[in-house]
């Protein structure tokens, strides 16, 4: 141990060099470190999602192919291709259901909702994102979803990367938002429909994903 608890410079009760919960705004809480316990378990459950259904990258509506890899499990998924954005029970490359949401990333977003206030989230959705170096996702706002009075959980795994938390117009300058392996994002309520977005991935090789981070989102599509 670095300091014993009562040394004045030990400014935070648990140890942590940050503190684990940090309020982005209403209704949007950064929980750090919420799923490095389960990290190596919600890495296992995934290599058995990408199985059934790999990631590929998908076309925007626009004719542009995303940056980002993308899968889901659950039993909608969040598709992109010429005709738009929806959420569909099939995987478009198997025309098969989606995989079934595995228990652990199930418990884990309910328990990150209800960490962040708000209770019995039971996601039917997980988008799963892979970002290789130079990767980004650019602003946008999340309103596909049927229901947002749900939150949304989003999971971060692998390489550390900056999430652009903005307002609820585009034009306003973004916060950057340091996330690491195993922080979890958790946004509702008034926070809902901020905009957001993921800066470049830098090179960089994570201990067990390698050169890439993998981001869960849990949502209630339905
Ligand atoms: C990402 N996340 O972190 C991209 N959307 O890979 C999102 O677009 C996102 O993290 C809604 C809520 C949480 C998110
Ligand atoms: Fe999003």
């Amino acid at each position: 141990m670095a300091a014993e608890p009562d040394t004045p410079l030990d400014l935070f009760a648990d140890g942590d060099a940050q503190p684990r919960r940090e309020t982005l705004g209403p209704g949007a809480v950064l929980l750090r470190s919420f799923a490095s316990a389960r990290a190596g378990a919600l890495l296992a459950a995934l290599e058995e999602v990408v199985q059934r259904s790999p990631f590929r990258f998908m076309t925007t509506p626009g004719g542009y192919r995303m940056s980002v890899a993308m899968t889901n499990c659950g039993a909608a998924g969040w598709v992109t291709d010429r005709s738009g954005y929806r959420y569909d029970a099939l995987d478009p490359l198997s025309a098969a259901c989606w995989p079934l949401m595995p228990p652990v990333f199930r418990e884990l977003a309910a328990q990150a909702a209800g960490a962040a206030g708000f209770a019995e989230f039971e996601p039917d959705a997980c988008l799963i994102n892979r970002y290789q170096p130079g990767a980004r996702l650019s602003l946008h706002q999340d309103k596909d979803e049927r229901d947002l009075s749900s939150p949304i959980v989003s999971v971060s795994l692998g390489l550390p990367a900056v999430f652009l938390f903005g307002a609820h117009r585009r034009a306003e300058r973004p916060r950057r938002v340091p996330l690491a392996h195993g922080d979890v994002v958790v946004w509702g309520g008034p926070a809902r429909l901020r905009f957001h977005g993921v800066q470049p991935l830098k090179e960089g090789r994570h201990p067990d994903l390698g050169a890439c981070r993998v981001n869960l989102s849990f949502r209630k599509a339905r």
